[in-house]
C-alpha cells in the first residue's frame, strides 16, 4: 500500500461507516495530513449538515496550510446547503488535493477539480477509486437518474424456494443472516413487499439492529386490500406507504390515511406499474429500495430491468415441491438467451450459509 493509498483508505472506512445515515447525500470521508501526521479527520454524517472536508478542516484548523487533503469524492463547487469545499480548501492553503473519484453530480462534475488547479494546487484523481465508486453506487445511480437504487433481496433454500408447499417459512436462514437482512433493512430509506406478503406474514418490516433506522414501508397493494390491523398499519414504527390503482376502495383509502398511512393511486386499473412506483419514489427523495419479495413483485420488477442489484442467502436446505413457492415468479423467461445474466458477482459464507451478491445485466 502506498502513502495515497493508506491515508484513502482511512478516510474510506470513516465514510463507510456511515452508511444508512447519510442518503440522500453520498458517503464521503477526509483526512489532512501534514509533515507525515494526520492533522485533520472529518466525514460526512447528515445530508444538510457539513460536508467531509469541512469537518476536516476545522479539526485541521492552522495545521492545513501546506497539508495534503485526501477526499474519497471531488471537492464541490456549488452553493447548496453547505458551501463550496473546493473553494474552503484553497483559503486553508492545502497545497495538494488527493481524490479517489470525481463526482458524478451534474452540478458538481470536475468543477471542483477546475477550481482547485485554477487556484495552482496539485490534484492527484483515482487513488482506490473502484472501491469509492463501488461505496456510493446508490448515490451514484440517484443523483443522476433520480430514481432509486433497487437491491432484490431473498432468503432461500438452496432449491430456491422461500417457503414449502404448505407455506411455511420460519425459518429458512440461519439467525445470522436474518441479522445481516436487519443490517441491509436500516441502510435502504425504503423496504417495498407486494400486498399478498402483508397478508400472508404479517411483517414487520423493521430493522432490528441497534440503532437501526427503520426504512419508510412501501406496499404495492392495487385494491386496497390490506388489513386494518396489520403491523404496518397499526405500529407506528416507520412510515407506510401504500401504491394502488385507479380501481381502489374510495372507504379504505379514507380510513387508512385517518391510521396515518399515505396512499398514492397510480394510472392504470390493474396492476401497480413499478415503473410509475419508481418514479415517485424517486421524486420523493427516496435514494434506496430494498424488495423484499414476494416472486411476483421481484419478477416484475426484474423484468422491467428496475432491479440494481441482487443480494441472495443460500440456506443448505432443501425442500421441493412445484408448488412451493420460489423468490422469482411470474411468468420467466422462454428462451436461455433472455435469462438475465448477473456480473461483478461475490459470495460470503454466514455460518452455514452462503449470501450471493451479483449486478444484473440488462
Ligand atoms: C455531501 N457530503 O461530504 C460531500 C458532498 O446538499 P449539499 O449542499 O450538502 O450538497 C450535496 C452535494 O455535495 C452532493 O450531492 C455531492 O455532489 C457534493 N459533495 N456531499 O453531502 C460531502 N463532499
Ligand atoms: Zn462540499
Amino acid at each position: 500500500m502506498t502513502n495515497h493509498e493508506f491515508y484513502m483508505d482511512l478516510a474510506l472506512q470513516n465514510a463507510r461507516a456511515m452508511k444508512g445515515q447519510t442518503d440522500p447525500n453520498p458517503l464521503v470521508g477526509s483526512v489532512i495530513v501534514n509533515d507525515n501526521r494526520v492533522v485533520g479527520i472529518g466525514t460526512h454524517l447528515r445530508a444538510g449538515e457539513p460536508h467531509a472536508e469541512i469537518h476536516a478542516l476545522r479539526m485541521a484548523g492552522d495545521k492545513a496550510h501546506g497539508g495534503t487533503i485526501y477526499v474519497t469524492l471531488e471537492p464541490c463547487s456549488h452553493h447548496g446547503r453547505t458551501g463550496p469545499c473546493a473553494e474552503a480548501i484553497v483559503a486553508a492553503g492545502i497545497k495538494k488535493v488527493v481524490i479517489a473519484t470525481l463526482d458524478p453530480n451534474p452540478i458538481v462534475a470536475g468543477n471542483g477539480v477546475k477550481i482547485l488547479k485554477q487556484a495552482g494546487i496539485d490534484v492527484i484523481v483515482g487513488i482506490l477509486e473502484k472501491v469509492a465508486i463501488q461505496m456510493n453506487e446508490v448515490f451514484n445511480k440517484f443523483i443522476v437518474s433520480k430514481k432509486p437504487f433497487i437491491t432484490m433481496k431473498a432468503g432461500t433454500t438452496l432449491d430456491g424456494k422461500v417457503a414449502t408447499r404448505t407455506f411455511n417459512s420460519k425459518w429458512i436462514t440461519s439467525e445470522q443472516s436474518r441479522l445481516d437482512v436487519h443490517q441491509l433493512r436500516s441502510e435502504n430509506m425504503g423496504i417495498l413487499v407486494g400486498i399478498n406478503t402483508v397478508i400472508k406474514d404479517d411483517p414487520a418490516l423493521t430493522s432490528r439492529t441497534p440503532n437501526g433506522r427503520n426504512p419508510i414501508r412501501i406496499i404495492l397493494d392495487s385494491k386496497l386490500r390490506i388489513p386494518m390491523d396489520a403491523q404496518v398499519v397499526i405500529d407506528k414504527a416507520a412510515e407506510t406507504w401504500v401504491f394502488t390503482t385507479e380501481n381502489y376502495d374510495r372507504e379504505k383509502r379514507k380510513a387508512l390515511e385517518d391510521a396515518g398511512i399515505s396512499v398514492f393511486v397510480t394510472e392504470g386499473a390493474e396492476s401497480v406499474d413499478p415503473n410509475e412506483v419508481v418514479s415517485l419514489l424517486g421524486e420523493k427523495s427516496v435514494s434506496s429500495v430494498l424488495l423484499e419479495g414476494g416472486g411476483n413483485i421481484h419478477a416484475s420488477f426484474l423484468e422491467n430491468r428496475l432491479v440494481d442489484k441482487a443480494v441472495l442467502y443460500f440456506a443448505p436446505k432443501l425442500i421441493g415441491g412445484k408448488e412451493a413457492p420460489t423468490f422469482l415468479e411470474g411468468t420467466g423467461f422462454e428462451l436461455m438467451k433472455d435469462a438475465v445474466e448477473l456480473t461483478d458477482t461475490d459470495i460470503e459464507k454466514i455460518g452455514d450459509d452462503f449470501k450471493f451478491v451479483g449486478y444484473p445485466i440488462y
